[in-house]
């Protein structure tokens, strides 16, 4: 029989990764996606089915999460036998400037979901996933982190998030829901939003090489993560939601890099090495050798990197490093994309449209500005 899964934030990284997936194993697909003034929906466009086909398998409804009436109305049309609640304003650094409107969305948007799934009788039928977050650890108090290290989150994000985690456990023990947490650390891919880390330095250094903008600015280049790919990650998300019983799992990699490791090697792929010279926000990266020519607006000694302190965070997590052998021992889950394959593929991506991009200015035509980031 098809199953029918729900999914919020399927307009984000994770969310067309994980539709993409649903739809492959045979599932009816349904997503929300917010209102917006110019078109949201470019991640999952190449898996979009004319509604007025017959046997559609993916449909969007509006909706969101600061909205209850929507997101009941939305549950008892759709009656999923899965939730994804993917959805979320998912960038720390925005959390501390809009902390308010975080916390609605990534905590009580979470509470509106599980309390509509009890609310509609759905807590039989219903699995329920939550996106939690290794930014949970925060200031950390065991390395590596596992399932039973102790929270300590750092910003309205991560607070937001915390309310999400137990409200999950909550409606676990208390209504016997099927529902589970995925402790995900950091997963990118090309498809990850421009002001994310990686992604960041990905697309700005392909920029760069390209003579499309002319340096980098970055906060803590010292800051370390557990970075995998969104593809392996999405897998598990499913995984968790097909076991006899509901668990809560870490989901990393085991392996820790600098931002600066990621600079380094993203600037490898488009044939650069780097020299770092100088100390805290008087730090610079300047060209030290090229090869090939993948960066052609480039020469020997320019600076491609500087640190700007607007990009500090009033509270950063400075080092996390995950442990998934129970996601290994339970579930047979292992990543299978590096770290360093995955900024290989994420350069390669950016590189193709700072290509093409180039290729339009030299021709006089207009290419998309640089944004804040
Ligand atoms: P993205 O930022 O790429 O996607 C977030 C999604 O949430 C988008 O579809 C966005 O819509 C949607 N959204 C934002 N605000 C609302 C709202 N008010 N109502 C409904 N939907 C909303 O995040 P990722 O795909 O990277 O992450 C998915 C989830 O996993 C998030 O909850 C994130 O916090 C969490 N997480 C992510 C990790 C990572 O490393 N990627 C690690 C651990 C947890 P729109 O496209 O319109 O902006
Ligand atoms: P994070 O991801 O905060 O871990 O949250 P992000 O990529 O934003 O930052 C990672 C680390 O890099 C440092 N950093 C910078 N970060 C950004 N964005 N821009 C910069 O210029 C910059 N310079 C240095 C940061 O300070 C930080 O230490 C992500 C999100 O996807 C969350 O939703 C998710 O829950 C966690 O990962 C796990």
């Amino acid at each position: 029989m098809t199953k029918t899964a729900l999914i919020t934030g399927i307009t984000g990284q994770d969310g067309s990764y994980l539709a993409e997936f649903l739809l492959e194993k045979g599932y009816m697909v349904h997503g929300i996606k917010r209102r917006a003034s110019s078109f949201n929906t470019q991640r999952v466009d190449h898996i979009y089915e004319d509604p007025h086909v017959d046997n559609a398998r993916f449909k969007l409804h509006y909706g969101d999460l600061t909205d209850t009436s929507n997101l009941t109305r939305i549950l008892s049309e759709v009656q999923p036998d899965e939730v994804y609640n993917l959805g979320a304003q998912s960038h720390v650094a925005v959390s501390f400037e809009a902390p308010e409107y975080t916390a609605d969305v990534d905590g009580i948007g979470t509470l509106r979901l599980l309390e509509a799934i009890r609310f509609l009788g759905l807590d039989k039928k219903t699995r329920f996933y939550q996106a939690s977050t290794s930014e949970l650890y925060g200031l950390v108090q065991e390395t590596p982190q596992r399932e039973t290290t102790p929270f300590y989150p750092r910003s309205p994000y991560a607070v937001a998030k915390l309310y999400s985690y137990w409200m999950t456990v909550n409606y676990r023990e208390a209504y016997g829901l099927y529902a589970c947490n995925g402790i995900l650390f950091n997963h990118e891919s090309p498809r990850r939003g421009e002001t994310f880390v990686t992604r960041k330095i990905t697309r700005g250094l392909a920029h760069i090489a390209q003579g499309l903008e002319p340096c980098l600015y970055m906060g803590n280049i010292d800051s370390l993560r557990d970075w995998g790919h969104a593809k392996d990650y999405v897998r598990m998300q499913w995984m968790m939601l097909q076991q006899d019983q509901p668990e809560d799992f870490v989901i990393a990699t085991g392996k820790q890099h600098s931002v600066r490791d990621f600079i380094i090697w993203s600037a490898a792929e488009l044939g650069l090495t780097l020299e770092f010279t100088g100390a805290g926000v008087d730090e610079v990266a300047t060209v030290a050798s090229i090869t090939g020519d993948m960066a052609p607006a480039l020469k020997v000694g320019d600076v491609i990197m500087r640190i700007d302190p607007r990009y500090f965070r009033p509270a950063e997590v400075e080092t996390l490093l995950g442990d998934p052998s129970k996601a290994k021992q339970k579930l047979g889950w292992e990543p299978r994309i590096t770290a360093q394959e995955m900024c290989a593929e994420m350069v390669a991506e950016d590189l193709k449209t700072a290509r093409r991009h180039a290729f339009l200015k030299a021709n006089g035509m207009d290419v998309p500005v640089a944004y804040e980031s």
